[in-house]
């Protein structure tokens, strides 16, 4: 079964945990999540079909990791909403999903919707055939270049293929304490972190905020974090120095800096296992617990995965650690899909089964790659979230004092690359951040907002953003 450790059976006889997940101050044995996770199942169960899909805002609680398990128990497939999320994305989500209820937290407003409550106190006992791995067990709204976020579609079979190919990779297994305080609405948080844990059967902190401190003090064996994290970890010594003790330290979502690799190797004793994958294909490439780790590269394909580099003719790029192609990559952890949008998954998706990426990478001799850059300047990584250009152009240019726009990621210490939105209009920068934090989500808010006189442009009218910076 997809959550492995939660085994009714093998919990009620005895293989229960204590402390299987600790989150937001709260405990949770394994008996909790099986019985309070079965309650959810029956409400969820009783109040949409099977055929039903629930929304669930993902803030970093007891309650979000109830609503998912229920989901998972029930069968039906969760839609994580971004906890910070605003308006006009929330209800890009909940019409484009076609979310039936709020299952959990409710935001401040549930655009109609009706709420199941999930009681953290109830339990049930009732037992469920687990659904078929090729059912969707969540729709995970990312950014692409242009247009609001796309559901990404992805199956039991395709994280239980994830965390199995990843726990070979990783030598993770339920001796280990996994700790990380990333969101739960993405796929590092959501389904390696916490998903991963149960399945693995190991301890699960979630620390809240992943600040330096809360990772020192988590005592944790193996740590996820986004560049960001260990960007921060290695700025504050002491808290670094602490995870000496600890296993494995994982880095990924985006590209680590080779002085922060560095500077974890010198202050923790460790060099950070980095690792590769998008929403689309979950986890694809990684180093190895007992494998070469080396600053700036991404691994090689995970069990059950194969990549290939691609040229502009369609030609395969040689394998000798210099030669630049587009990465596409194929296996059993690619999602089936974007969700009411098969033009957009026919143009990343081929009928031979291999995924386009987006990214173009090198790979050595030995397989190892390492990611060079991204195909479109117009998707941004900020803090390892993944954010269109498009989308905050598009909001931008709703705002009544704006006249033009034009957003790019610029490169950032601490975040990797900071958005910054370069706008024509009589406007106050502050407002216009705030506005696309209202109606898209804080993460995607612009940090600095530039008013310019023009933008420049190519004689076509493009707007030339490699002149922004
Ligand atoms: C500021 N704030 C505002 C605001 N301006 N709030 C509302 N409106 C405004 N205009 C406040 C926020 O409320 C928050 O307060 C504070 O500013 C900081 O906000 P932040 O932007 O969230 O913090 P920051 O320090 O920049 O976050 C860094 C970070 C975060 C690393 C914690 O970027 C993060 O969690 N990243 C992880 C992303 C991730 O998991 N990606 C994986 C994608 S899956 P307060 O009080 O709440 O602090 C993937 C696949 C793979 O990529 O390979 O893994
Ligand atoms: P997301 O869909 O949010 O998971 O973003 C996926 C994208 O994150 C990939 O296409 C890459 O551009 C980037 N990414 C993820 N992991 C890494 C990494 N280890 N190094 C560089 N880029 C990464």
């Amino acid at each position: 079964m997809l959550l492995a450790s939660l085994d009714p059976a093998a919990v009620a006889a005895g293989h229960d945990l204590d402390d299987a997940v600790r989150i937001a101050g709260s405990t949770l044995s394994r008996s909790d999540l099986v019985g309070a996770g079965t309650s959810v199942a029956e409400r969820v169960g009783s109040q949409v079909g099977p055929r039903g899909r629930i929304a669930v805002l993902a803030t970093p609680t007891p309650t979000t990791v109830l609503a998912v398990i229920g989901c998972l128990i029930a069968g039906v497939p969760v839609v994580p909403v971004p906890a910070d999320v605003g308006v006009a994305e929330r209800r890009h989500i909940l019409t484009d999903s076609g979310a039936q209820a709020w299952l959990g937290e409710l935001p401040d407003e549930p655009e109609g919707l009706p709420h199941i409550p999930v009681r953290l106190h109830a339990r049930s006992w009732h037992r469920y055939a687990e659904p078929p791995p090729e059912s969707t067990a969540l729709i995970v709204y990312t950014s692409g270049t242009t247009g609001p976020p796309k559901g990404v579609l992805i199956s039991r079979r395709a994280i239980a293929a994830d965390v199995d190919a990843l726990a070979e990779a990783w030598q993770w297994t339920s001796d280990d304490t996994l700790v990380h305080g990333l969101p739960l609405f993405h796929v590092h948080g959501l389904v390696l972190g916490l998903l991963g844990s149960l399945r693995i059967g190991n301890r699960f902190v979630h620390t809240g905020k992943p600040s330096p401190e809360a990772y020192a003090a988590a005592a944790g064996s193996l740590y996820f974090g986004v560049p960001t994290v260990w960007s921060r970890v290695v700025r504050d010594p002491d808290s670094a120095r602490t995870l000496a003790s600890a296993r494995l330290l994982v880095s990924g979502s985006a590209p680590l800096p080779v002085p922060v690799f560095d500077e974890l190797v010198r202050l923790t004793g460790h060099a950070p296992v980095e690792r590769y994958g998008s929403t689309e294909s979950l986890i694809t490439l990684s180093t190895r617990a007992d494998g070469e780790r080396r600053a700036g590269w991404v691994g090689t394909p995970v069990a059950g995965t194969s990549t290939r580099l691609i040229d502009e003719a369609g030609d395969e790029v040689p394998h000798d650690g210099e030669s630049i192609g587009r990465l596409e990559v194929k296996g059993s952890t690619l999602f089936d899909g974007y969700l009411n949008r098969p033009d957009a998954t026919a143009d990343v998706l081929g009928a031979d089964g291999w995924y386009r990426t987006g990214d173009v990478a090198v790979v050595d001799a030995d397989g190892m790659h390492r990611i060079v850059g991204r195909e479109s300047v117009d998707l941004i990584k900020s803090g390892g979230y993944r954010i269109g250009a498009g989308e905050i152009e598009t909001v931008l240019l709703g705002h009544p004092d704006v006249v033009e726009a034009a957003v790019v990621g610029v490169p950032d210490d601490d975040l990797g690359q900071r958005i910054v939105a370069f706008v024509v209009g009589v406007a106050d920068p502050k407002a216009l951040s705030d506005f696309v934090a209202e109606q898209l989500s804080v993460h995607k808010r612009p940090r600095e907002v530039r008013i310019v006189e023009s933008l420049p442009r190519n004689a076509m009218g493009k707007v030339l953003k490699k002149e922004l910076s």
